[in-house]
């Protein structure tokens, strides 16, 4: 996360007079003032850094936008990373029709459960950015991401008041592990499910998505990690908890160690 400035807007002389209003108002007892000033002192502080951290997150924290480049900016290379393709006749059989019978669930706590084409998602509103990928084994790329919106199609489902996180269900295992957790998957919360440059990608580089970079359908969550962008996205999962998916830590790598919140 980036150093931000401190928030305009409240100062600490507005929280002082707002709490030695609130500490003139309550009966002093048998406290000596000095000490009850100091006292004062401190909560206020105290609020004052809790609000402040607060306020940073809302304003400048999560919602922030990912820096955005131009197409002169694109990497002539954009490494394929993890699953080059999933293997398996059914992710085969996809490819072979072109996607044309491929279709993206969302489900879980919704209203009203999708089933999407490709056809049916490049009819919506499309995004494009530029933006730089950061994968933690230390290389970064610069690509155009054309897709839609995350929040549009959370919004056509329709979340329920429970609805906490979005789980992405992929076509991949990435490896074959004994307890059957290999398949591939990742988890945002709603935070980062609604923030603008959150998009289920279909282009790149003014092209349909290749099968390396996670054809027909990959994630794009600009504020994390490389591993959080899941590719070869079958089903959008709404949950409550990811507590019962996979090893339970709410992505592939998470279950593996890494971060489930990887801000960059
Ligand atoms: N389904 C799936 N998604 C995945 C992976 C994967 O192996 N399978 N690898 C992740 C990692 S670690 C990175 S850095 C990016 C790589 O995306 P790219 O191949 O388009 O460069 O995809 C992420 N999403
Ligand atoms: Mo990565």
């Amino acid at each position: 996360m980036k150093p931000s400035p401190k928030p305009a807007g409240i100062s600490r002389r507005q929280l002082l007079t707002g709490a030695a209003a609130v500490a003139a108002a309550a009966p002093l007892g048998g406290c000596d003032s000095l000490a009850d000033n100091e006292h004062i002192g401190d909560a206020v502080q105290r609020i004052e850094q809790t609000l402040s951290m607060r306020v940073q997150r809302l304003l400048i924290g999560r919602g922030a936008l990912a820096r955005e480049f131009e197409i002169k900016d694109l990497s002539p290379q954009f490494k394929v990373n993890g699953t080059d393709k999933p293997g398996g006749d059914d992710y085969q059989r996809l490819l072979d029709t072109g996607f044309s019978n491929w279709r993206l669930v969302v489900d879980g706590k919704v209203r009203n459960p999708l089933s999407l084409s490709i056809a049916d998602l490049k009819s919506l509103p499309p995004r494009t950015q530029i933006t730089r990928h950061d994968c933690v084994e230390g290389w970064s790329a610069i690509g155009q991401w054309t897709g839609v919106p995350l929040s549009r199609v959370i919004d056509l489902a329709g979340p329920t008041a429970d609805a906490r996180y979005v789980v992405f269900h992929c076509a991949d295992q990435y490896e074959q592990a004994s307890d059957g957790n290999g398949q591939y998957y990742e988890s945002i919360d709603l935070v980062d499910a609604y923030h603008p440059q959150t998009i289920l990608a279909y282009g790149m580089n003014g092209k349909d998505l290749t099968v390396g970079h996670g054809a027909p359908l990959r994630l794009r969550v600009e504020r994390q990690l490389g591993y959080k962008h899941a590719k070869y996205v079958m089903r959008v999962e709404v949950v409550d908890s990811f507590a019962r998916i996979g090893r339970g830590h709410g992505g592939f790598w998470p279950d593996r160690g890494y971060e489930w919140y990887a801000g960059i």
